[in-house]
């Protein structure tokens, strides 16, 4: 299997990414379809395009993907996980400040203090690859948010992660926790690219070996109702 990933910038700034494990067979279309979708996207006009392609060498470790709730408040979410609203609104100041991070903030769920030192760059969760056994059909963007916030939540000192898309147009975000995906409509105004992922830890956690699982182990996700 290989690990294939594509990130997009526009004057360092960053415009789209997505990434998935695959067969070899499968490299060539891939790259094709992340190309289109880094390549032309409404965010702008991209001047930076990279592709990587990694042979995955360590065991694939398999999770069950979260299930996906609708009608929920993130006011009811956040206080049933645990976070609290000094720290939901340190988490909204990163989603609403000028700095479109590639990857995630980890903050502490009490506090809302910083803990993660990846500064613009964010903690990227990468090395997965999305499986989708039920017979619904998902679009793309959300099996990978699902993908994606499934790892998130993969550890005991993780207490819910709030999501918003910096997409121009895109205006559903979630909030997830070990329990379950909650997707979460109209979180932003249309035509903004404020957006980004924060995640609320105990800040007990042991943060190398968090990040090092989301950024380094190959994870295989399967949706299966
Ligand atoms: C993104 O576009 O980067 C985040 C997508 C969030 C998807 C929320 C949903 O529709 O369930
Ligand atoms: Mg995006």
């Amino acid at each position: 299997m290989y690990s294939v990933k594509m990130r997009s910038s526009q004057n360092t700034s960053h415009i789209s990414g997505a990434e998935t494990i695959c067969d070899m067979k499968d490299i060539e279309k891939t790259i094709q379809n992340y190309f289109k979708k880094g390549f032309f996207h409404e965010n702008g006009e991209v001047d930076f395009l990279n592709l990587k392609i990694e042979k995955v060498t360590q065991p694939i470790q398999t999770f069950n993907a979260l299930n996906i709730y609708e009608n929920h408040t993130l006011n009811t979410l956040i206080q049933q996980s645990g976070v609290s609203h000094a720290a939901l609104t340190k988490g909204r100041h990163y989603i609403q400040n000028e700095i479109n991070y590639r990857g995630a903030i980890i903050l502490c769920a009490k506090t809302g203090r910083r803990l993660d030192s990846t500064k613009e760059r964010g903690v990227r969760v990468t090395h997965f690859a999305f499986e989708n056994h039920s017979t619904s059909a998902l679009s793309e963007r959300v099996q990978d948010a699902l993908a994606i916030a499934t790892c998130i939540s993969h550890h005991s000192h993780v207490k819910g992660e709030l999501c918003i898309s910096d997409d121009l147009s895109y205006t559903t975000g979630y909030y997830a926790t070990p329990l379950g995906y909650h997707r979460l409509h109209h979180m932003k105004a249309t035509n903004s690219r404020e957006g980004g992922r924060i995640i609320f830890v105990d800040d007990s956690i042991h943060l190398d070996s968090y990040i090092a699982f989301l950024e380094k182990t190959p994870k295989r996700i399967i949706y299966n109702p």
